[in-house]
């Protein structure tokens, strides 16, 4: 798994005075960036049933039974498709959920998480 990215340099702040006589810092930009998110996603293969996938769509990534559909051929057609974008530790749970689900089913399903950009 990727080390997590080093924290930012602080932002440099203005002190100004309030009619108080207090000194204010005043943030200039927010200070959190949004987190790197990561897409989920799977692979084609000649032997895990479609009916498999359509289920572990539904199962792991919360896809009504049309859209779980539309995705498995999808990745059947151009050989691989995005299942969905999470935080780094979620993908990595789904990642985790779908490799032991095919696994115990006896199917090579393979799916992966990457960072999205
Ligand atoms: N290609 C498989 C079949 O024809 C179906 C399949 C779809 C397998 C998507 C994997 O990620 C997958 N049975």
């Amino acid at each position: 798994m990727a080390s997590k990215p080093p924290k930012p340099a602080p932002t440099p702040r203005t002190p100004t005075w309030d009619e108080g006589g207090s000194v204010v810092l005043e943030r200039r930009t927010q200070k959190t960036k949004p987190p790197q998110m990561y897409q989920v996603v799977m692979l084609n293969d000649d032997y895990t049933p479609m009916e498999f996938v359509v289920v572990v769509l539904q199962e792991f990534f919360n896809k009504d039974r049309e859209a779980a559909t539309q995705i498995m051929l999808k990745i059947h057609l151009d050989g691989k498709g995005i299942c969905g974008v999470y935080t780094r530790d979620v993908a990595a749970t789904k990642v985790e959920q779908v490799l032991d689900a095919a696994h115990k089913a006896g199917h090579p399903l393979q799916c992966l998480s990457e960072p999205v950009q």
